[in-house]
């Protein structure tokens, strides 16, 4: 059972972050999907999901990945995006420092260029290492990165903070960086 909710949270993922298409569905410019037009276009993509079940992983989520509109008839993922969508996130000031997990094959380049967002649309930070930790740890031995997030909030750079409690922002030049 966990295994299938697992199977089934990562579909969603793609779905609602990456890949809508996939299934033959549109999400509006902020991301939304309709729920029954979700659920029925999963369904008829021979993947069995029920609104309980969605309901279910919704709310247990370790991540809380997905969030419900008001009446909930709207679903969309709260951050992690690789399509366009406008989140319209608060933008809000940051703790002294937010961290990146990365691995040391990405290094050198991080060191000249900074974090860019990559295929996403913001580049992701925590505000733990913990949280970290667990990011990088997805593509090997972890190498956590310190950014000085006052730093560049006092010099305009802005940052975002998702309904999942994720750190966004556009770039992080090197200097910001330390290790
Ligand atoms: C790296 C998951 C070379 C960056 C996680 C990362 C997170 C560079 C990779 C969320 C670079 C991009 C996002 C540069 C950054 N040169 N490599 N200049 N700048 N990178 O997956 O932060 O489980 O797009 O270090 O938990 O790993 O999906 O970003 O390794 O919250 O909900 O390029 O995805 O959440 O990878 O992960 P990603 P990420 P979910």
């Amino acid at each position: 059972m966990e295994k299938n909710l697992k199977h089934l949270s990562k579909f969603l993922s793609l779905i609602l972050r990456h890949k809508p298409e996939t299934i033959g569905l549109q999400l509006n410019e902020n991301g939304w999907a309709n729920v029954q037009e979700l659920i029925s276009k999963i369904n008829q993509h021979n993947t069995a999901l029920d609104s309980e079940t969605l309901n279910h992983i919704v709310e247990t989520n370790d991540k809380k990945r997905f969030a419900f509109n008001e009446d909930k008839t709207m679903i969309r993922a709260s951050q992690g995006h690789s399509v366009e969508v406008e989140l319209n996130l608060k933008e809000m000031q940051p703790p002294q420092f937010l961290y990146h997990g990365t691995v040391q094959a990405f290094m050198e380049a991080i060191q000249k260029e900074g974090l860019k967002k990559m295929s996403r649309q913001h580049v992701h930070l925590s505000n733990n290492q913990e949280t970290a930790t667990k990011v990088g740890s997805r593509r090997g031995k972890p190498v956590i990165l310190i950014i000085n997030a006052a730093a560049m909030h006092a010099d305009s750079y802005a940052f975002f903070l998702s309904d999942n409690g994720v750190w966004l922002t556009d770039h992080v030049p090197a200097q910001y960086i330390q290790l």
